[in-house]
């Protein structure tokens, strides 16, 4: 089983990240159903592994916060970029989310994760993109930003080939803790 664990996003912001696609010949743009935040790719997991994680998984827990989306970005040289991503903004609460699902995924076994976090949505995969039309699209997107949304959970996906997209399916959800005056926390907050 592959298995990789992500904050799934609130639909109108992956309706608004996917009208982002566009414009960029030799790019494969994840479906809008597909987007997603990855927290941490697992790969290849057995099952006595996988109901392991699950549990360990189960005790991350912690508070639901507030994300912004801003900006693009990409992976790779610049010259022949591999990744678009749309960005995230600094948040100490992802990062202590992060730290967390870490920390419980080894101590399910699994290896230490070496490489930085770096907090993205994949927008598209890219081949033999015109590097022209990269920079282009840097210009046009660079003010994107999502509106204000609440993390009230994370999601373990498991990852299956398909025709051209990856079918993401959710094994398991674990909610975050909602502050006890969420509703008005929440309207204050601009997260509705
Ligand atoms: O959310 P993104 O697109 O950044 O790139 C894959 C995707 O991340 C990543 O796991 C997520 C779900 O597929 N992924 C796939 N294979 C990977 C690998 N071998 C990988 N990340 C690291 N190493």
């Amino acid at each position: 089983m592959r298995l990789f664990v992500a904050i799934p996003l609130p639909e109108d912001v992956r309706v608004g990240l996917a009208m982002l696609a566009g414009g960029v010949p030799g790019a494969g743009w994840v479906p809008a159903d597909n987007l997603h935040l990855t927290l941490r790719f697992l790969g290849e997991v057995d099952g006595r592994q996988f109901e392991e994680v699950c549990l360990g998984l189960g005790r991350v827990g912690g508070d639901a916060f507030p994300l912004e989306l801003s900006g693009v970005g990409h992976f790779g040289d610049r010259r022949q970029a591999r990744v678009l991503w749309a960005g995230v903004r600094p948040s100490e609460a992802l990062a202590r989310l992060r730290g967390r699902v870490e920390r419980n995924l080894e101590d399910c076994g699994l290896p230490r994760e070496e490489r930085r976090f770096h907090p993205h949505v994949t927008l598209a995969r890219l081949r033999g993109a015109p590097v022209e039309r990269v920079g282009r699209f840097f210009i046009e997107h660079s003010r994107y930003a999502s509106r204000r949304f609440l993390v009230d959970g994370f999601t373990l996906f498991s990852s299956h080939p398909g025709h051209g997209q990856s079918i993401y399916r959710p094994e398991a959800e674990y909610p975050l803790e909602l502050p006890q005056d969420a509703g008005v926390a929440g309207a204050a907050a601009g997260w509705a």
